[in-house]
Formats: structure tokens, C-alpha cells, sequence
């Protein structure tokens, strides 16, 4: 077994009222992220991906086995090829697959089975979550709480993005196993979820839904 090793912790102190104003302003910018379905094609430096990818990776994983690859994609003929395998399952989702409760809590996001934001984003940063890790030998490792520190991964992704002034969406087409044969994933990585990324399309429109105040989703004993 291999023996902990620990190293001191890299700590900024700060004062307490300092604290608050940084938590406020953070607090402000990230209530101003918005999903939209509406993206310009104008094209993004990879370099942006990279910070966001990096970002996402410093997220905290189950026994830090860090069971998450981000497959970016920018060929616009590839991107076309996950819009069709994506619209395909969408049709089928929409008219018949999807509960009628499904279809109803949708209503008010008006989705459907159009998905012109898999071509028009100029990326789409595509999620993999790794199920079990694989030894180079072929061996398979348990891995633990894969889903939860994955979409922990992609949260700091969409904050990254948005903190960059970019905007982008979590699309989990259903089901989505098209994406490890187009993408050539090994057998231990499952698509998570398709995150385009671009700047918004000038007449962007994102749905009328407001938050939830603090005093609905915290209670404090
Ligand atoms: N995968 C479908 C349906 C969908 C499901 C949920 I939950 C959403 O919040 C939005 C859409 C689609 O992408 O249209």
C-alpha cells in the first residue's frame, strides 16, 4: 500500500470583511450566467478551451482518481456529425421516447429536437466520465463516485467559461452512446454530457425563469 505523503497547504488569509465583499462579487457575477441556446459562430482561440479544461481539472475527485477526459471539438464536419446523431435521438426523445411529465417540465425552456447549437458553438467540448480505470496492461481499478466528481468538474467548467465571458450550455442528448463511437472513447469512458462553448449570438434570447431565493434552498440550525 502506498504511505500518505502531505506537503503544507497553500493558504491566502483574509480578513473577514474581505471575505464577504469577495464572496459578494462572486456571488453577482456568477448570478449573472445564463444558459442559451443561441450561439454566434464567431470562432474562440483554443487557448480559451484549455483554461477552462485546466480549471475544470482542479476540481476535487473521489479518491483522486480524477475519472473525467473533455474531448474538444472544433472540425466543423465532426461537429456536424454529432448534430445529426444527436437530432436523431432528439426525434426520437421528443415525439414518443420522453414521458409526457418529461415533455411538461420542458414546456417552459422551449427545447425541442432541433439542435443548431451543436454546429453553430465553435466548440463542443464533449464530457467523458471514466467508470473504472484502465491499467495500460488491460486491468480494470474500481473508481468511486465517478458522477458526482464529474459533473463537480463541470460545474468549474461553466464558471470558467462564463468568468471568461463566454457562454455556454450542459445538452445531454438521450441516449448518448453515439458519442464514444464518433469520438473513438475506450470501453471504460461514458459520455456525461456536450458542452458547447462560443459567445453568445447577438439577438440571444434565454428563457423568462428566475432562482430560487437563498431562504428556499438553505436552512441554517
Ligand atoms: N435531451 C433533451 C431533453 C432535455 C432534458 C432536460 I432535463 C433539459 O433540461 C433540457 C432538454 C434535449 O437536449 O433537448
Amino acid at each position: 500500500m502506498t504511505e500518505p505523503k502531505f506537503v503544507p497547504l497553500q493558504h491566502e488569509a483574509i480578513p473577514l470583511e474581505e471575505s464577504l465583499e469577495r464572496g459578494r462579487l462572486f456571488y453577482e457575477q456568477m448570478n449573472r450566467r445564463r444558459t442559451t441556446r443561441h450561439f454566434a459562430t464567431t470562432p474562440v482561440p483554443r487557448e480559451v478551451i484549455e483554461r477552462a479544461i485546466a480549471t475544470a481539472g482542479t476540481a476535487p475527485s473521489g479518491a483522486h482518481q480524477q475519472p473525467w477526459t473533455f474531448v474538444a471539438v472544433s472540425d466543423p464536419a465532426l461537429k456536424q456529425q454529432i448534430r445529426e446523431a444527436a437530432e436523431k435521438e432528439e426525434a426520437h426523445f421528443y415525439s414518443g421516447r420522453a414521458p409526457e411529465d418529461w415533455i411538461k417540465a420542458l414546456a417552459p425552456l422551449g427545447t425541442d429536437q432541433h439542435k443548431p447549437h451543436l454546429s453553430d458553438a465553435p466548440w463542443l467540448v464533449v464530457v467523458f466520465r471514466k467508470a473504472y480505470g484502465l491499467e495500460p496492461d488491460g486491468a480494470k481499478t474500481t473508481y468511486y463516485y465517478t458522477t458526482e466528481s464529474v459533473g463537480i468538474a463541470v460545474g468549474f467548467f461553466i464558471a470558467a467559461i462564463h468568468q471568461m465571458g463566454l457562454v455556454t450550455l450542459t445538452h445531454t442528448p438521450n441516449p448518448m452512446t453515439f458519442l464514444q463511437e464518433l469520438l473513438g472513447r475506450p470501453a471504460n469512458e461514458r459520455a456525461y454530457l456536450i458542452l458547447p462553448v462560443g459567445y453568445p449570438a447577438p439577438q440571444a434570447q434565454v428563457p423568462d425563469i428566475h432562482r430560487k431565493p437563498l431562504g428556499e434552498i438553505a436552512e441554517f440550525r
